[in-house]
């Protein structure tokens, strides 16, 4: 089921001309997959994502890659992360963890006290919890493969590890958005503020070291941060009837690959020497809160799923083993109109989507499996690695559950939140940016020479993006990278809207505007190399989202409001001091696979206020510190 515009990519998206028709059709096509209410008589088709831009079957190179030891599925229990509300103090630190009942404990990170992962925070919306994260870790459970020729790493970060604090998808103050090439180290901390979202959103904090993330977010340093409203108040009584309580479960998902002692293993394969930055990790084995394959006893109700894809690499297309469906309802910003019915579920890296299963109507006993059915990245497939099928396992009991139905609507209906807006209202700006591999000659460690990035420019830029506050852009993400991979991109501080996805002739575009020497901006404008409508986004994309897939061979169109200084409360584009002492300003937005956020494929945005474009840039005498507390 494929929704199509009904013309091609208009010329530019300035004064409206993307169309009011585009995004009417989009949302009409949304409601096609919506509850209507009062028509629950009507069964309404499950969507499933189409196949054919999924990543393409590759013969691989058998018994090339590493394996974990064989392990035993479903016989841990799928572990339930601790609710904290407003904590204070967060200590980030190096614990053992066993991942399966039949491994050794291993070395691992976590957050507050926990071996791996941490605490889901409970938040309010419109509060600005103050918290203070601590760096106890010292030697890092994947030392070994940090890679110190990425930019940004030295070998202290093996037994020093780096920690970078980011609440992802918060409009967070510069100062405490976590830049990644300010990182503080052991004994030290850092006090930040957030900013919280208006509304109840699913977002999730984690590091963001430059160059080590896909180190320490495999090793733990993850964590759900839940934001509440009157409305998703998280309580028994929340009144959009959601399952709340023992019934709503938060989920972290995650391959990884383990030596047979129980160690996390990141070196999948001969061709990535330990210590060289690989391209791209895929496991063998699920783990989902920490636990390999683990087993969840559920009554005979619904359940509300939070679910976070903390993969490195792959993408996961999530499905129930028995074909039956189940509900989106909500995406990375928060709640959709209504529940979205879905046989399949695609979950890019970062993304989150909170989903309903109704076990209500199984026997007591039986068992159904969540699983994943995307095929992995074609540099996963060359080197022998393997779809992972199981997730976990539902083990129904006899007990009746609490909540037995799906709620028709979850916005825009009495006592529910705003609808979602249908779109901006015109758009100032037309943003093309690449996405692609290139050789870099100043990156001679192995494989890191293919180097991962945007608009064919390094991190270290100053041919970087400047956006208006108060503006509104259109961006096309064009993924012209040779090796078939898909992206998840990720713009710090906002939450924006997907608009849909085209096919494009790659092999001519490439031809015809070749790319220069790295280093020099390449953003060549794909509409004359489209080869297909505009496909609509999936009906469960259609919320509020702070990452988007970008699948391979084709231009994913987004459009993003950047906020002004008034509506933040603060200036989004102030220059501030790094832990450091180093003078900064902007964000930065990236790809959140994170093999390619710590080889260059992150860049700065600055969110400028009228006239800043012409303004210094990192002046050398700025304001010491922020005031805005
Ligand atoms: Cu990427």
């Amino acid at each position: 089921m494929v929704n199509e515009e009904a013309g091609g990519m208009p010329d530019h998206c300035g004064g409206g001309v993307l169309g009011r028709r585009t995004f009417l059709q989009v949302a009409g096509a949304a409601g096609a997959f919506a509850f209507a209410p009062g028509a629950a008589s009507a069964a309404p088709q499950p969507y499933s994502p189409p196949l054919n831009h999924e990543q393409p079957s590759v013969p691989g190179i058998p018994f090339f890659s590493y394996h974990s030891p064989p392990l035993a599925k479903f016989v841990d229990e799928l572990p339930r992360l601790p609710l904290i509300k407003a904590p204070r103090r967060l200590v980030a630190a190096g614990a053992l963890h066993r991942f399966h009942r039949d491994l050794d404990p291993a070395p691992s990170v976590g957050f507050g006290g926990l071996s791996h992962h941490g605490p889901t925070i409970e938040t309010m919306a419109g509060e600005q919890p103050q918290i203070t994260f601590v760096n106890q870790m010292r030697t890092h459970p994947m030392a070994v493969d940090v890679d110190p020729s990425l930019h940004g790493v030295s070998e202290m970060d093996r037994h020093r590890p780096p920690l970078v604090i980011h609440l992802h998808g918060a409009p967070n103050h510069p100062a405490e958005d976590g830049f990644p090439t300010s990182p503080f180290r052991l004994g030290r901390s850092v006090t930040y503020r957030f900013t919280n979202p208006p509304h109840a959103a699913p977002l999730w904090y984690h590091d963001h070291s430059m160059g080590t993330t896909r180190l320490s977010v495999y090793a733990g340093l993850t964590a759900h941060y839940h934001v509440r409203d009157e409305w998703d108040t998280g309580e028994p009584d929340n009144p959009l009837g959601l399952p709340a309580g023992d019934y709503e479960t938060a989920l972290i998902m995650c391959d990884k690959l383990f030596y047979p002692n129980g160690q996390l293993r990141y070196d999948n394969t001969p061709t990535v020497m330990a210590g060289h930055w690989s391209g791209g990790m895929a496991g063998d084995t699920m783990v989902v809160n920490g636990k390999a394959w683990p087993k969840m006893s559920v009554d005979r109700g619904v359940y509300r799923f939070r679910i976070l894809s903390a993969s490195q690499l792959n993408d996961y297309r999530l499905a129930l083993s028995d074909g039956s469906p189940f509900w989106v309802i909500g995406s990375d910003g928060g709640l959709l109109d209504a529940p979205v019915l879905v046989s399949a579920l695609n979950v890019g890296a970062a993304e989150r989507y909170d989903i309903l299963i109704d076990f209500s109507d199984r026997a007591p006993g039986e068992r159904v499996q969540l699983i994943n059915t995307m095929q992995i990245s074609w540099a996963g497939q060359v080197n022998g690695a393997k779809l992972i099928r199981s997730v976990v396992r539902f083990d129904v009991g006899s007990a009746r559950g609490r909540y037995r139905r799906i709620p028709e609507r979850l916005r825009g209906a009495r006592n529910q939140p705003a609808a979602l807006p249908r779109r901006h209202a015109g758009h100032d700006r037309h943003r093309v940016a690449t996405l692609n591999v290139t050789l870099n000659p100043q990156q001679l460690s192995w494989l890191s020479v293919l180097t991962m990035n945007l608009n064919n420019v390094p991190f270290h830029t100053n041919d970087f993006e400047h956006a208006e506050q108060g503006a509104t852009e259109c961006w096309d993400l064009v993924n012209a990278d040779a090796t078939m991979q898909s992206h998840a991109m990720h713009l710090h501080l906002v939450q924006f809207r997907v608009v849909g996805r085209w096919d494009f002739d790659k092999v001519r575009y490439l031809a015809e505007n070749p790319p220069p020497l790295f280093g020099k901006r390449w953003t060549p404008d794909p509409k004359r190399y489209l080869t297909s409508r505009m496909f609509a986004p999936a009906p469960y994309e259609f919320g509020w989202k702070d990452t988007v897939r970008c699948p391979p061979n084709q231009v994913t169109r987004i459009v993003v409001r950047w906020p002004t200084k008034a509506e933040l409360g603060f200036d989004p584009d102030a220059v501030f001091t790094g832990l450091n002492g180093e003078k900064l300003q902007g964000y930065v937005w990236h790809c959140h696979l994170t093999d390619h956020e710590d080889n260059e494929m992150m860049q700065r945005i600055r969110v400028v206020g009228s006239g800043g474009r012409g303004g210094p840039e990192m002046p050398m005498h700025g304001p010491g510190h922020h005031g805005h507390h």
